[in-house]
């Protein structure tokens, strides 16, 4: 792995945001994840090398509080460390055809606040000429629905992150079908599998944003 990418991971596994973060303090006054990825871009490091970078941080801070050895606010630093370095890489990830597929709705489902992931499936759709229309966190079906109703031949996305609120989608997918029984449904998150998007009567479960596009690029009109 690239140093400036092992580096990138640390700032985002240690929460180290740019060079005036005063936490933590064994990084005091050294550049954070901000600043070491625009020197790796401007290096010619990979955006998705970087991106890895990020991933690998995120997993190591995620196990410290599975071992309950860092707390929610380590979390929320680490998400901020990650999505400074995201803003860096969006125009990457958007530098796809600029004609447009089709139109995506995606949120993160009822109860669960998780956004990093939906956003990067949201960034790539997006890059693989998806125009994208994210409704954010703690969505409901009534928000889908509305979306929906104003976007009709739209394809949706579903992202829940905690066991606790995946079972939300549920309740998202029969209701958007009873509806609209001709929107497809994607559904992801880490606690997902094929075997819940099956019983839940989504169309499909990617449990990566590549596998998203890939099938949104099948039922594009
Ligand atoms: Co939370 N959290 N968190 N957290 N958090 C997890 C998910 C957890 C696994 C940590 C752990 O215990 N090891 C655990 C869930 C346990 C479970 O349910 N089985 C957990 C918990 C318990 C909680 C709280 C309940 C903690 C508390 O308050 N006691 C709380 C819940 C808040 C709520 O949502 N109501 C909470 C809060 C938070 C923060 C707010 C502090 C923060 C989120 C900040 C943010 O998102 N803006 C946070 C974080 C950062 C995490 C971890 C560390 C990282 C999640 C992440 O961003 N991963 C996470 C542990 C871990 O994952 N290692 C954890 C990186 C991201 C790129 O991956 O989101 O999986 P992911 O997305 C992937 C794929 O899943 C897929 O593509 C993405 C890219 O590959 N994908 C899709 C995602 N959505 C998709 C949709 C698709 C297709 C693919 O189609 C539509």
């Amino acid at each position: 792995m690239h140093e400036l990418v092992e580096n990138i991971a640390i700032c985002v596994e240690k929460g180290k945001i740019n060079k005036q973060s005063p936490f933590p303090q064994d990084l005091k006054d050294q550049d954070g994840s901000d600043e070491l990825t625009v020197t790796a871009l401007a290096q010619g490091v990979k955006p998705s090398e970087i991106l890895e970078g990020c991933m690998l941080g995120m997993e190591r801070i995620g196990k410290k509080f599975s071992e309950n050895k860092v707390f929610v606010p380590e979390l929320l630093m680490a998400a901020k460390a990650m999505n400074v370095v995201m803003n860096h890489l969006k125009p990457y990830f958007q530098s796809g055809e600029v004609k447009r597929k089709g139109l995506f709705i995606i949120g993160t489902v009822t109860g669960d606040l998780h956004d990093i992931g939906k956003n990067l499936v949201s960034m790539s759709i997006e890059g693989a000429g998806w125009e994208v229309i994210d409704l954010g966190v703690d969505v409901g079906s009534d928000k889908f629905l509305n979306t929906i109703a104003d976007y009709p031949n739209s394809a949706v996305g579903l992202s829940a992150l905690l066991t606790t609120t995946m079972v939300n989608m549920e309740k998202i997918v029969k209701e958007i079908k009873e509806k609209y029984p001709q929107t497809k449904i994607l559904v992801g998150g880490a606690p997902l599998t094929q075997e819940y998007c099956d019983k839940i009567g989504a169309d499909f479960y990617s449990p990566d944003p590549q596998g998203a596009v890939n099938y949104l690029n099948t039922v594009a009109g």
